[in-house]
C-alpha cells in the first residue's frame, strides 16, 4: 500500500468546540463542513475527528454508549456522509477516532453485562470478585480514586482506568474483538480513511491483575497496565483482519510507553499501526512524574526525549506522530512558549521545532493561530471530568482554592477544549447561542479572521511549514542528529541525507543568544546556504555564529 501518510500532515478536530452552526452552542458536523476551504488553504491533508459516536458526554464522547449512531447534538449520520464526501471532494481524509479500551456504561453491552453474572455479555467486562472484602487491587484510575467500581446489583467489581462511566472492556474474550473489528469495518465501508486508536495500549491486562509495586511515577505514567503482554498479538490480528483491506492511516496514542514498544507498533513489516503518539515530551513540566502540580519546563530533558525518540525511531524502522496541543494538554504557546509579548514569535519557533522533525505532524485546532490558555479563574467556568476530580482530590489533601485553580488554570485540559476563535463577534464566532464553555477572553484579538488577514500571522507559518514538507523529501527521509545537545536555551539539530543538510536552530528563551556552529558541523561553512523559514525578518546568513533574538528560530538549507 502507498504510505501517504509519511507526507501528510493532519489537523485534529474536537468537534465539541470546533463550529456550531444550530446555535445550540456545540460544535457539530455541518460546522466542520463549513470550514473545509479554510482547512484546504492551510494545507493539511488529513482530518481527525475525535469521537462524534452516540455518548452521555461524561468524558465528551471518549464514553460511546453506540459505536454505529453519531451523538444527536453533532448531528446525523447524513450529515457525517455528506462530510466525507466533501472532504474527498478536496482531496482531505477522515480519520476517526475509536475507543475501544472502554465503552460507556450506557452502551448496551454493559447494560446487559450488569444485569446479571451470566448474561452472555457478562465477560464483555472486567468483574472481579472482592479481595478479602475490599478492593480486587490497588490499581488508581487516571481520573483518580480507585480504578474499581463495586456493583451492588451483582457483587462484583467493574474495572475502569478511566471514569466509573468508563468500563474496560475485556479483550481477552474473543467476541469483544470480533465485534470492534466488524465495528471498524463498518466505518472503513462507509469510506474513513482510518483511525486514532485511544489509548489502545492499555486493552491488554496482565490477568493476574498484580497490584501496582509503585515502581512508577504517579500521576499519567503508570507501568503496571501499560505495553500489556498480548498486546501487540492484539494489534497483529487487528491488521490483519481490518486495517490490512484498506489503504488506512492508523495512529495509535501510546500512554506512558515505551521506544521499543512504539517500534514494535509501528515497524512496518510487524504488521500492526502506521504510526504512535507518546506523551513523554508532555511531562518535562510535571515534577516527580506528577500532572497536578506545577514547575518550570525541564528544557534539557524536552530537547533529549525529543531528539531519542528521533534517533531511536529512526534506527529502528518505527514512525512517530509529532505533536504539542491536543485536546488533553493545555495550549503549547502557553507552556513552553511566551503567550505575552513574544506570542508570535515564540509559537512560529515552537511550530519549526516539530514539523522538522521526522514523522508525521499533527496541528490541534486554533494552534495554527495561536490560541492560548484561557486562564479561567472561576471554576464554575470549567467543564472537563478530570480537572474537576483533581479540584476535589487536591483539596483532599489540603491545597487551598487559589493555589488550586492555579495549578487548574496551568493544566486542565479545557485549556485547549474552548471553541475556536473564528472572529471578534461574539463567542469569538463560534456560535450564536451559550457556548457549552466559554472562549478564550482573547478572542477579540486572536482570531481566524484576523489571523488570515495578516501575512505575518502565526497561521502563514503553519501554512509554510505544511508546504515544506511536500516540497522537501529530506524533512520526510533523513535522519536527525541533535547539536549542542547541553545548551539551556538553544534546540539545534540537523538532518542529513546525501548532500542536502537541514540546519534548525531555535531559541526556546526570551534572553537574546548566540549559536556557535560546533565544530563537527564546521565542513558546512563551504556549503551554499539558503532561509528555508524563520520568525523573524533578516535572520543571520553567516552560520558560524548566529546571534538569535527572543525566540528566533531559522531553517537553513545547506548543499
Ligand atoms: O487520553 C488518554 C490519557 O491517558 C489521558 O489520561 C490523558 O493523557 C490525560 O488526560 C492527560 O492529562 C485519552 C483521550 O485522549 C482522553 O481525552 C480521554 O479522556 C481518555 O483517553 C479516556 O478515553
Amino acid at each position: 500500500m502507498n504510505e501517504w501518510w509519511r507526507k501528510s500532515v493532519v489537523y485534529q478536530i474536537y468537534p465539541k468546540s470546533f463550529n456550531d452552526t444550530t446555535g445550540n452552542g456545540v460544535g457539530d458536523i455541518q460546522g466542520i463542513i463549513e470550514k473545509l476551504d479554510y482547512l484546504k488553504k492551510l494545507g493539511v491533508d488529513v482530518l481527525w475527528l475525535t469521537p462524534i459516536y452516540a455518548s452521555p458526554q461524561k468524558d465528551n464522547g471518549y464514553d460511546i454508549s453506540d459505536y454505529y449512531s453519531i451523538h444527536p447534538e453533532y448531528g446525523t449520520m447524513d450529515d457525517f456522509d455528506q462530510l466525507l464526501e466533501e472532504a474527498h471532494s478536496k482531496d482531505l481524509k477522515i480519520i476517526m477516532d475509536i475507543v475501544v479500551n472502554h465503552t460507556s456504561t450506557e452502551h448496551s453491552w454493559f447494560q446487559e453485562a450488569q444485569s446479571s453474572r451470566n448474561n452472555p455479555y457478562r465477560d464483555y467486562y472486567i468483574w472481579k470478585d472482592p479481595a478479602n472484602g475490599g478492593l480486587p487491587n490497588n490499581w488508581e484510575s487516571k481520573f483518580g480514586g480507585p480504578a474499581w467500581k463495586y456493583d451492588d446489583s451483582t457483587n462484583q467489581y467493574y474495572l475502569h482506568l478511566f471514569d466509573v462511566t468508563q468500563a474496560d472492556l475485556n479483550w481477552e474474550n474473543e467476541h469483544v474483538r470480533r465485534d470492534v473489528y466488524d465495528m471498524m469495518t463498518f466505518w472503513f465501508e462507509k469510506g474513513v480513511d482510518g483511525f486514532r486508536l485511544d489509548v489502545i495500549n492499555l486493552i491488554s491486562k496482565d490477568q493476574d491483575f498484580p497490584n501496582d509495586d509503585g515502581s512508577t511515577p504517579p500521576g499519567d505514567g503508570r507501568k503496571f497496565y501499560t505495553d500489556g503482554p498480548r498486546v501487540h498479538e492484539f494489534m497483529n490480528e487487528m491488521n490483519r483482519r481490518v486495517f490490512s483491506k484498506y489503504d488506512a492511516m492508523t495512529v495509535g496514542e501510546m500512554s506512558s510507553t515505551t521506544i521499543d514498544d512504539c517500534i514494535k507498533y509501528t515497524r512496518p513489516d510487524r504488521h500492526e499501526l502506521n504510526m504512535t503518539f507518546n506523551f513523554h515530551h508532555l511531562k518535562v513540566d510535571y515534577p516527580n512524574g506528577e500532572k497536578w502540580a506545577l514547575s518550570d519546563f525541564d528544557f534539557l530533558q524536552l530537547k533529549n526525549i525529543l531528539a531519542t525518540w528521533q534517533v531511536e525511531m529512526h534506527r529502528g524502522g518505527g514512525w512517530n506522530a509529532l505533536f504539542w496541543c491536543n485536546h488533553d494538554q493545555p495550549r503549547v504557546v502557553s507552556r513552553f512558549g511566551d503567550d505575552g509579548t513574544y506570542h508570535r514569535e515564540s509559537a512560529k519557533m515552537l511550530a519549526t521545532t516539530i514539523h522538522l522533525m521526522q514523522g508525521t505532524p499533527y496541528i490541534y485546532q486554533g494552534e495554527e493561530f495561536g490560541m492560548t490558555n484561557p486562564k479561567f479563574d472561576d471554576l464554575a467556568d470549567y467543564r472537563d471530568v478530570e480537572t474537576l476530580n483533581h479540584y476535589d482530590i487536591l483539596k483532599e489533601k489540603g491545597l487551598s482554592h487559589d493555589e488550586i485553580m492555579r495549578i487548574i488554570q496551568e493544566k486542565s485540559r479545557d485549556n485547549s477544549r474552548t471553541p475556536v476563535q473564528w472572529s471578534s463577534k461574539p463567542n469569538a464566532g463560534f456560535t450564536t447561542g451559550t457556548p457549552w464553555i466559554d472562549p478564550a477572553p482573547n478572542y477579540g484579538r486572536l482570531n481566524v479572521e484576523k489571523a488570515v488577514a495578516d501575512e505575518d500571522s502565526i497561521f502563514y507559518h503553519y501554512q509554510k511549514l505544511i508546504q515544506l514538507r511536500k516540497d522537501y523529501d529530506i524533512i520526510t527521509t533523513s535522519n536527525f542528529e541533535l547539536i549542542l545537545d547541553e545548551h539551556p536555551q538553544i534546540f539545534a539539530y540537523t538532518r542529513t541525507a546525501g548532500n542536502q543538510t537541514l540546519l534548525v536552530i531555535n531559541n526556546f528563551y526570551a534572553e537574546e543568544t548566540v549559536f556557535h556552529l560546533p565544530d563537527s558541523k564546521k565542513h558546512l561553512l563551504s556549503g551554499t546556504k539558503s532561509v528555508l523559514i524563520s520568525n523573524y525578518d533578516n535572520p543571520a546568513y553567516n552560520i558560524e555564529n548566529v546571534s538569535l533574538r527572543p525566540y528566533e528560530s531559522v531553517v537553513y538549507l545547506i548543499t
